[in-house]
């Protein structure tokens, strides 16, 4: 899968950086195999009790099974909302003797799973005709931003554009240099100032800094902590202001940084950032350290909301552009079906 959507020909040359060949086209499957191991921990809490289910012979498929699938789902932090959902149906194809086996179960689940996912695939698509094409990263302390300015700078380079990164969280000490240090491991400018200054003041000097260095994207990384959260919202709002001040479409992208591992505080996160904010798309992050990953659902149920990429670890390289698919595969996929339904 090729990373941003976009097609190489709406792209202009880049004087700052020239194209470098795109990473994707290794193995797909060697791709799956690395998803499938970062998300080894909610993989088991999913499996682990389904995989006795789909190894088991029930024919047909009863009430009891289907509990203890709903049972799973929670446990994964899917949530009340979606595991309903994915019930509801599964009761309407049990009643209709649809659920013959644990594998037309297991096929039910997939395909469930693809139907609360699937609307939420929408890749980042960076057009050739806007430039600086500006994203802005927001989010609570700790939810991932300056990381995954860091690592998002890395794929968009690896697009063959030109980036610059913006220090706007000017709230914490540690910030600014945590953020130089992404610019350097990517080799990309940070626009920075210092520490009295704000957000805004600092993302506009990048705007110029982009424009006047013809530099294709400019990432903003946002404070996640105020002393009050209203304190806050008003702050990033201002940024967005600014922004707009500057170019009536900017911030091209406004991306939610969500940490999988808070559960489903993440929910409450994301609408109070939303309605602040009108977030364009999400980043759900740590999947690889928890055993709750089921919250991707209960967020793309919830918020209907473009998921744009997941976090799977702390390098350059572990971000990745999010497809139901193959989530959906690396979290299921497989290794369940293939000891299923003995005959
Ligand atoms: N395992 C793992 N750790 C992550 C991921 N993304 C961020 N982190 C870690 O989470 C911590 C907080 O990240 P940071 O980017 O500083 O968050 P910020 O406060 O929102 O800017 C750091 O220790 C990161 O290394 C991820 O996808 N997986
Ligand atoms: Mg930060």
């Amino acid at each position: 899968m090729f990373g941003f959507g976009k097609s190489k020909k709406d792209l202009p040359a880049s004087p700052a950086s020239p194209p470098v060949p795109a990473q994707e086209p290794v193995q797909s499957g060697r791709l799956l195999d690395r998803l499938k191991d970062r998300l080894t921990r909610t993989r088991a809490n999913l499996t682990e009790g389904l995989a006795r289910l789909f190894t088991g012979r029930y024919r047909p498929i009863s009430e009891e099974v289907l509990e203890e699938v709903e049972e799973r789902l929670l446990l994964a932090d899917v949530g009340a909302d979606a595991t309903t959902a994915i019930l509801t149906d599964l009761r309407a194809r049990m009643k209709r003797q649809a659920l013959t086996d644990t594998e037309a179960l297991y096929q039910a689940l997939r395909e469930n799973m693809l139907a609360i996912l699937a609307p939420c695939t929408h890749p980042l698509v960076i057009p050739g005709t806007i430039r600086p094409f500006v994203i802005l990263l927001v989010g609570v302390n700790g939810s991932g931003k300056t990381t995954t300015v860091g690592k998002l700078a890395f794929r968009i380079r690896q697009e063959g554009l030109s980036v610059v990164l913006a220090a706007g969280d000017t709230f914490r000490a540690a910030a600014v240099e945590q953020l130089k240090v992404w610019g350097e491991r990517n080799n990309v400018p940070v626009v920075a100032q210092s520490r009295t200054a704000d957000s805004a003041s600092v993302i506009h000097d990048a705007f110029h800094a982009a424009q006047s260095r013809h530099l294709d994207v400019v990432i903003a990384d946002t404070a996640g902590r105020l002393h009050t959260k209203s304190g806050l919202m008003e702050e990033l709002k201002k940024v967005k202001r600014v922004l707009a001040k500057l170019e009536e479409t900017a911030p091209h992208e406004v991306l939610l940084v969500l940490d999988a591992t808070t559960g489903q505080n993440a929910l409450i996160q994301a609408e109070q950032f939303h309605q602040a904010m009108g977030v364009t798309g999400i980043v759900i992050t740590k999947l690889d350290g928890t055993a709750k990953g089921g919250i991707l659902f209960a967020i793309a149920q919830r918020l209907r909301l473009p998921i744009r990429f997941i976090g799977v670890g702390e390098g350059l390289e572990d971000l990745r552009v999010f497809d139901a698919r193959e989530f959906v595969d690396a979290l299921i996929g497989s290794d369940t079906t293939s000891h299923e339904t003995p005959a």
